[in-house]
């Protein structure tokens, strides 16, 4: 995402919000997306003690920011505009240095280390990695602590043992997708002759637990980086490219959904100011409802599709007489019912079953759609009903085409 589209946009997030004329629900969920929106990806590492976590660290940010074998607290590392270090002692009270500190007394008692750098990387993501010692109640602490601050994780590991996979339990589902597994110290490994039936064992039995598995000699990749243009072909060999490019695209793909949500969010708010031209509900409703659509086409999804839609039509046009708010709360919830019936019906007859232009009318839909059932009223319940005509249209598309 291009920083200066994104600047763009949060000014006019900024002002929609502090307009003042927002629907309260409307306002929160404009906040939400403001507090994270164009700001650096929160990537955390984690792993057991000594799995190779700072080294790592030290790769993604393309440089030896922290010495080998030191031993530190919790570590941040975070966008500033010049070397900084601050070190947080129990008591909160905090050290600030104007240059980067990594070992010497000066750290002494500090439970968690903060370093500013003014490193180019560092935009899209800042890093953090927990500390923990060998006792399981530690590092049950440091994965809750971790999995709290995450937006992106990476577990580094060798074996992916009983006690990790106990301790991966912990880490919340959604956060999951966003989860890769660095099979760390894999010239050891390759060495010992076990990368291949290691990496093979773990694909089997970790795939739905990662977005990707991918090993990593990260001391070969660090003497890659430092020997620059020469070192680019060791740095691939060394699967610190692949790891680092699989994390970023990925940071980047959550990035574009945050600019694709709050674009959303303004379509919505920027001058309709919460639901101005909209189509009286009992004629959009009509309209979804509308048994006139002569399916003829022969491309399966969409004809099954459309029929959904048409059943769905059918309970809406049952919901739709105007009056109580519960009605347009129960509305909106069938509409969403009817736009997640649809994405069931894709993902069970595969991606490739529609164009991906209606795999965008639909995501978009669905998100459109949790706004407006942040509102709950009349203005809102017609939008929706509106929204389900959008996709019926492309679905008519998709048979046409
Ligand atoms: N051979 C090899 N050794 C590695 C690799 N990565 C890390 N190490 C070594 O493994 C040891 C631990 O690495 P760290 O990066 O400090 O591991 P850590 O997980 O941060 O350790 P703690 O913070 O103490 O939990 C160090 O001696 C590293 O030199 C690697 O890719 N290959
Ligand atoms: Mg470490």
């Amino acid at each position: 995402m291009q920083l200066d589209r994104a600047e763009e946009v949060r000014t006019r997030v900024e002002a929609v919000v502090s307009d003042g004329t927002l629907p309260a629900n409307a306002r929160d969920y404009g906040e939400q997306l403001l507090s994270r929106f164009g700001k650096p990806v929160r990537v955390v590492i984690l792993g057991l003690p000594g799995s190779g976590k700072t080294q790592l660290l030290n790769m993604l940010v393309g440089r030896r920011l922290i010495p080998d074998g030191r031993s530190l607290p919790a570590l941040e590392v975070i966008a500033g505009a010049s070397w900084r270090t601050r070190a947080a002692r129990e008591g909160d009270t905090t050290q600030s240095f104007d240059r980067l500190v990594t070992e010497g007394p000066e750290l002494a008692g500090a439970r968690l280390l903060t370093l500013e750098a003014p490193l180019a990387i560092l935009e899209r993501i800042s890093l953090l990695e927990v500390a923990a010692d060998d006792t399981v109640d530690s590092q049950w602490r440091a994965v809750e602590t971790g999995a709290k601050h995450a937006e992106v994780l990476i577990w580094c590991t060798q074996v992916f043992t009983e006690v990790e996979r106990m301790l991966w339990n912990h880490v919340p589902g959604a956060l999951k997708d966003h989860a890769f597994l660095a099979v760390t110290k894999a010239d050891e490994l390759q060495r010992a002759g076990l990368l291949p039936q290691r990496l093979a064992s773990m694909n089997s039995a970790l795939a739905e637990e990662f977005c990707e598995i991918l090993p990593v000699a990260t001391l070969r990749a660090l003497a890659a980086l430092d020997d620059g243009e020469n070192g680019q072909s060791a740095f691939a060999a060394s699967g610190g490219r692949a790891l680092r490019n699989a994390v970023l695209k990925h940071v980047e793909q959550g990035r574009r959904a945050d600019l694709d949500t709050a674009l959303l969010f303004l379509r919505r708010y920027e001058t309709a100011g919460g639901g101005t031209g909209i189509p009286r509900l009992a004629d959009a409703t009509g309209s979804v409802a509308d048994a006139s659509v002569v399916s003829s086409g022969n491309w399966a999804f969409a004809d099954q599709a459309l029929n959904h839609l048409r059943d769905c039509a059918n309970i809406l046009a049952q919901l739709a007489p105007e009056g109580a708010t519960d009605k347009y709360v129960k509305f909106l919830s069938a509409c969403a019912d009817a736009l997640d019936g649809l994405s069931e019906l894709l993902a069970t007859q595969g991606s490739a079953a529609a164009s991906t232009s209606f795999h965008d009318t639909l995501s978009e839909a669905s998100e459109m759609l949790l706004l407006l059932r942040l509102e709950k009223g009349a203005g809102p319940a017609a939008d929706a009903a509106t929204l389900l005509l959008q996709v019926r249209r492309e679905l008519e598309d998709e048979l046409a085409g």
